[in-house]
C-alpha cells in the first residue's frame, strides 16, 4: 500500500477505477451544470449560495447483478428537513439523495396509509380529505416553489459506488463557486465494500454452508473532498454513534483528522432531539425548542451552520 501524500490517492483512483460506470453520467454532468450556472455569480441572473446535502444510506452490493447487499442505516429525515431549511434561508439545493428514503416537503404527509389522504367524490374528481388538506397544500405549493425557482436538484443514488462518484462530480462542477458552497454530508456512507472486480457477477449460491466475504475499506474521500475536489467549500461533515460515551470523541478527532469546518455529533436514539455542533470554536448543544411542539432539530442546526457559512465567507474574502 503506497501513499504519495498520506492521502491514499492509489487507494481512491483504484476505488474509482474499478467502479462500475455511471450509467446516466452525462445527464447527471448536464443538470448540475445548468443548475449550477443558473445559481452562481459567474452565469446566472441569481447569485446564490450553493449547498450539496447528501441523505439516505449506501448500499454494498454482495453481487454485481444485485440480489442481495449490505445496507447503511438512514432513514432520510435528516437530509430532507435540512433541505427544507436550507431553501428557506436562501440556498440552492443540491440534495443527493438514496432511491426511497424521506423526500423534502414530504415528512409531514401520512407515510403508510398515503393514498387514505385522497377520496374520489365522483369519478372525475380527486380531493383530499379534510384532515390532510394543510399538510398536502404546503408539501405541493412548497416543492413545486422550490423546483420552479431553480432552488432543488434531486439527484439519487443507491450504491456506494453510485455516491463517491457522484459525490466527486458534484464537488468538480461547484469548485468555481468556491466559499459560497457548502457540502452538508448527512448520508451514512458505507466503511466497507465489496470490489467491484472480486464480486460474483450471479447471485450467491446457498445450501453449503456458512458464506465468507471478504470486505475492504472504503477509501476515506473526505479527505479529498477538503484538499482536491472543492478545497474552498464550507464543509459539515455527521458523526454517528450508538454510545454516547465516545460520540463527541470520536466528532472531535474526524474534526481533526479531515478538517472540515465542523463535524455535527448524533446518537442514534436521541438524534431526533439533540446534536452537538463539534468545532475548533468550541462545541454547541443544539435542541428542537421545547415550547414549540411543530418544530425540529434541523430549524436550529440549520440556522447555526448558515450563520457559521457567513462568518467563513466574510473571512474568505478579507
Ligand atoms: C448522520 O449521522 C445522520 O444524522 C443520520 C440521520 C444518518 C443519523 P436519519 O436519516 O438519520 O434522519 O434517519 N449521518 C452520518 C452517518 C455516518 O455514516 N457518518 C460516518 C461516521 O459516523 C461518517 S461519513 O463515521
Amino acid at each position: 500500500m503506497s501513499c504519495i501524500s498520506g492521502l491514499g490517492e492509489d487507494e481512491v483512483n483504484s476505488f474509482f477505477e474499478s467502479s462500475p460506470p455511471l450509467k446516466n453520467m452525462e445527464e447527471i454532468v448536464q443538470k448540475l451544470n445548468a443548475f449550477i450556472h443558473l445559481n452562481s455569480s459567474a452565469g446566472g441572473r441569481r447569485r446564490r449560495r450553493i449547498v450539496c446535502v447528501t441523505s439516505g444510506g449506501t448500499t454494498v452490493p454482495l453481487e454485481q447483478r444485485c440480489v442481495r447487499y449490505i445496507d447503511n442505516f438512514s432513514s432520510g429525515n435528516r437530509g430532507a428537513a435540512s433541505t427544507e431549511n436550507f431553501v428557506k434561508a436562501g440556498y440552492a439545493v443540491i440534495f443527493l439523495f438514496r432511491r426511497g428514503t424521506c423526500q423534502p416537503y414530504s415528512r409531514s404527509l401520512p407515510d403508510d396509509p398515503f393514498l387514505d389522504c385522497f377520496q374520489f367524490p365522483d369519478n372525475t374528481n380527486i380531493q383530499v380529505n379534510a384532515s390532510h388538506v394543510e399538510a398536502v397544500k404546503m408539501a405541493v405549493m412548497d416543492q413545486q416553489a422550490a423546483v420552479a425557482e431553480s432552488r432543488l436538484l434531486k439527484l439519487p443514488f443507491t450504491t456506494i459506488y453510485e455516491y463517491l462518484q457522484m459525490l466527486r462530480l458534484i464537488a468538480t462542477a461547484l469548485k468555481d463557486v468556491g466559499p459560497c458552497s457548502m457540502f452538508y454530508l448527512a448520508a451514512a456512507v458505507s466503511d466497507f465494500y465489496v470490489p467491484w472486480k472480486s464480486m460474483t457477477e450471479h447471485k450467491i449460491e446457498s445450501g453449503s454452508g456458512p458464506l465468507d466475504i471478504r470486505l475492504a475499506q472504503v477509501p476515506k474521500m473526505l479527505s479529498f473532498l477538503r484538499t482536491y475536489w472543492a478545497p474552498k467549500a464550507f464543509c459539515i461533515s455527521f458523526k454517528l454513534e450508538t454510545d454516547s460515551k465516545i460520540l463527541i470523541e470520536k466528532a472531535t478527532k474526524a474534526l481533526r483528522k479531515y478538517k472540515v469546518h465542523a463535524v455535527v455529533a448524533n446518537e442514534l436514539s436521541t438524534r431526533k432531539e439533540e446534536v452537538v455542533v463539534v468545532s475548533s470554536s468550541g462545541n454547541v448543544v443544539v435542541r428542537c425548542d421545547s415550547e414549540k411542539p411543530e418544530s425540529i432539530v434541523e430549524d436550529n442546526l440549520i440556522r447555526l451552520i448558515v450563520d457559521r457559512h457567513s462568518t467563513y465567507i466574510k473571512e474568505f474574502s478579507t
